[in-house]
């Protein structure tokens, strides 16, 4: 069965991490790496090429600074703008970065006007507003990646805290992608056991602290820009639940109509990912407490779409 094809924009770090992640996973025929940079994507795609017989890719890839290549794609990863470097925050990207996916998506639009679009690039909750603006597509054709990184770094500080296999912790974190994001306590769980049973509560506001910051945290290491080999990682785990249609249950930046009482934005929220794009958000019952916490998340990311001047 055809798996189909795979469009990065931004060939940088996300973009080549992304690129490098599907190819060792094999989840699409085509996989179309592109930048602006010439030369750049051409010889990011003909090294990742050479790794095909030793990981098992059976598909094609592509380095372009031409949208012609795209044409047809399936799914669409938009990484391309700037990244953080230390003392910014990712609002201090915003004006660079919508002039930039503005470009991007007029061009995806062109050639794949049937396609899937995921946003990668910061300010993340605005720039897949701006994505959606401009393609003018349906709600279900733009999601933003956030909630899956967030959450696996919540599951991860949890499961080192705990002394336990990472897979085996399952943890959601919702809401905006900066220090307004709800890590919920409260549903994380090691093999179906409540975390509250196993930590204390300083143990655990410890960790969902480290969880808000912690794109932060590598920045500060880094010096010279941000993650890169994880944030790769969790666009391809969604661009795999759409393209094979799996029906993954993913925290995603999608747009909500009255769904937890918020609607007119894109939020960090459990949506259901198959061949359609965002085929359901998961609504379920929040307290009082996560309400409010979800609220000033909606806060922020107002503000940020306000200055996107869309
Ligand atoms: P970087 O390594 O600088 O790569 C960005 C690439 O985009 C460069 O190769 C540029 O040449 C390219 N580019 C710039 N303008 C265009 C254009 N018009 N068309 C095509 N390509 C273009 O950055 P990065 O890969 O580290 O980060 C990329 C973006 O992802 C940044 O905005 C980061 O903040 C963001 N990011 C988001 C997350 C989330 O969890 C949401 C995580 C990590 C990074």
């Amino acid at each position: 069965m055809p798996k189909g094809k795979l469009t990065i924009v931004g060939s940088g770090a996300v973009g080549t991490s992304a690129a490098h992640w599907a190819v060792s996973r094999n989840i699409a025929d085509e996989i179309v790496l592109v930048d602006v940079i010439e030369g750049i994507p051409q010889g990011k795609a003909l090294d990742i090429s050479q790794s095909a017989p030793l990981c098992g890719f059976t598909g094609k890839i592509v380095g372009t600074c031409s949208y012609e290549d795209t044409r047809e794609s399936n799914v669409v990863i938009i990484t391309a703008g700037l990244a953080r470097k230390p003392g910014m925050s990712r609002d201090d990207l915003l004006q660079k970065n919508v002039e930039i996916v503005k470009k991007v998506t007029e061009n995806i639009v062109k050639f794949s006007p049937d396609t899937i679009i995921i946003v990668v690039t910061n300010p993340i909750d605005a720039m897949v507003y701006t994505v959606f603006k401009v393609s003018g597509f349906p709600k279900n054709r733009v999601v933003g990646m956030a909630g899956v990184l967030d959450s696996s770094r919540y599951r991860t500080f949890l499961a080192q805290a705990l002394g336990v296999a990472p897979k085996d912790v399952t943890a959601l974190v919702m809401g905006i992608h900066g220090d307004n994001m709800l890590p919920l306590t409260r549903l994380a769980s090691v093999a179906g056991i409540p975390v509250e049973d196993l930590l204390s509560k300083k143990e655990l506001e410890e960790i969902v602290h480290r969880t808000k910051f912690g794109g932060g945290e590598i920045v500060e290491h880094l010096k010279t820009g941000s993650a890169f080999t994880t944030p790769g990682l969790c666009a391809i785990e969604m661009a795999q639940s759409i393209l094979l249609d799996e029906k993954r249950v993913l925290p995603c930046a999608a747009y909500l109509e009255g769904e937890f009482g918020i609607s007119g934005v894109f939020l960090g929220v459990p949506v259901v990912l198959g061949r359609k794009g965002v085929e359901r958000i998961v609504e379920f019952p929040l307290t009082q407490e996560e309400r409010d916490a979800l609220s000033k998340s909606v806060e922020a990311v107002k503000k940020q779409v306000e200055a996107t001047g869309l």
